[in-house]
């Protein structure tokens, strides 16, 4: 785990030989998915929303809805470009549903 990509690490001791390797594992960019507050959708239906699309328990699905309610908004989670924008639509789609006008984006990390 400590090693980083770029290098071939202990053999270049043993033979002398520097070797290096390109390194083509690239970190995938990151997305914040993000809730904003609104003055109807219920408490509860934000909950169920955190806990259903998030996999979030209810402990910590309560808290990040008091965090949204209480700073007018909060991170849901962090995915990759794909997953964010499928999280986003399940939210909006589910909200739209219910006819709550809850909001939910992302956000380059
Ligand atoms: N502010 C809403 C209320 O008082 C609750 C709420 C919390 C709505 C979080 C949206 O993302 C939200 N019923």
């Amino acid at each position: 785990m400590s090693q980083k990509n770029g290098s071939k690490g202990d053999d270049e001791h043993k033979t002398g030989i520097v070797t290096k390797t390109r390194p083509k594992t690239k970190r995938p960019n990151l997305y914040k998915v993000l809730l904003l507050n609104d003055d109807y959708t219920p408490m509860e239906f934000v909950v169920v929303v955190l806990e259903r699309f998030f996999n979030k328990n209810r402990t910590e699905a309560e808290k990040i809805m008091w965090h949204v309610h209480q700073k007018g908004v909060g991170v849901c989670g962090v995915f990759t470009y794909e997953v964010a924008e499928t999280k986003v639509a399940q939210v909006m789609d589910f909200s739209r549903q219910h006819q709550h006008p809850l909001q939910c984006r992302m956000e380059k990390e």
